[in-house]
């Protein structure tokens, strides 16, 4: 793995939020491969720090000091990653983490990945509970539902949404795409939901699988 990416995954697994943010900057001024940056380095450090943290070697608050030192990184480089200049209303898509869950990190990196690809992306933010997806569905006219969520705890919450759109008659023309580390494509299937991404650029690839199904029906 190259020494800068090593150095991004060691600035967050420092939680040296200082660091992290320096670092980001020189991957733009240097115009490094933004998704390798964060896929390859500061994500591989969040990573390491969720393993360590589970593995009883760091505490709560240097799980907190690592995710604050992604955020900064993250608030660096999401806005180059594409702004919403050509979103598309006819692409119109709900997304947050679902009730209970304030982890947000990755489903923020979703939404501004499918932005950057001319999505009109509605971010309702974390701990969102399932009335509030079909509420925003229905208002928006949105035809996907993102819905990620991180904890094991949680993920049930992702067959609430499933259940509310249907209970609301909106499920024939809304499709519920789920994701989040502990997510896979077995309990998309389990819960009724339209399809599973394991990142970023997966929902992406996802959303335009589906609209291209859909257009050809
Ligand atoms: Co938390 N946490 N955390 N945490 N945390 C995990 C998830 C955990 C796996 C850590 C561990 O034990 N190894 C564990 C869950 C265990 C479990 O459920 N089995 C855990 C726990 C237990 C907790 C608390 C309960 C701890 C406590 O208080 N005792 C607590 C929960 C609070 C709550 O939500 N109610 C908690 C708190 C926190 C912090 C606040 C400190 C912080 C979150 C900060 C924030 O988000 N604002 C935090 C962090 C940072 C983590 C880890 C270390 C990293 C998560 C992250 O940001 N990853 C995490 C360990 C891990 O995931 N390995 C952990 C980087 C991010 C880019 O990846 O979110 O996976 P990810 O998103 C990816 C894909 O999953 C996918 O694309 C993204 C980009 O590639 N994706 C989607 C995500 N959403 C999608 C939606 C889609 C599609 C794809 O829709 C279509």
């Amino acid at each position: 793995m190259p020494v800068f990416l090593d150095e991004c995954a060691a600035a967050v697994l420092a939680g040296d939020g200082d660091a992290a943010a320096s670092l980001a900057r020189r991957a733009l001024e240097e115009g490094r491969p933004l998704m390798e940056t964060i896929d390859d380095g500061f994500i591989r450090g969040i990573r390491d720090v969720g393993r360590l943290w589970e593995e009883g070697e760091l505490f709560l608050p240097e799980l907190v000091m690592g995710a604050e030192a992604m955020k900064r990184a993250m608030a660096v480089l999401v806005p180059a990653l594409g702004g919403k200049a050509a979103a598309d209303p006819g692409k119109a898509v709900v997304i947050g983490t679902i009730e209970g869950d304030i982890h947000d990190i990755g489903k923020t990196l979703v939404a501004t990945m499918l932005s950057a690809n001319g999505y009109a992306v509605v971010d309702l933010g974390a701990d969102v509970p399932a009335a509030r997806f079909a509420d925003e569905a229905a208002a928006t006219g949105a035809r996907v539902v993102c819905v990620s969520a991180l904890l094991t705890t949680t993920m049930a919450g992702q067959r609430a949404v499933v259940e509310e759109l249907v209970r609301r008659g909106l499920r024939e023309t809304v499709r519920v795409v789920v994701g989040g580390a502990p997510v896979s494509a077995d309990w998309a299937r389990e819960i009724g939901a339209d399809g599973y991404a394991p990142d970023a650029v997966a929902a992406v690839d996802l959303l335009d699988r589906l609209g291209e199904g859909e257009r050809r029906s």
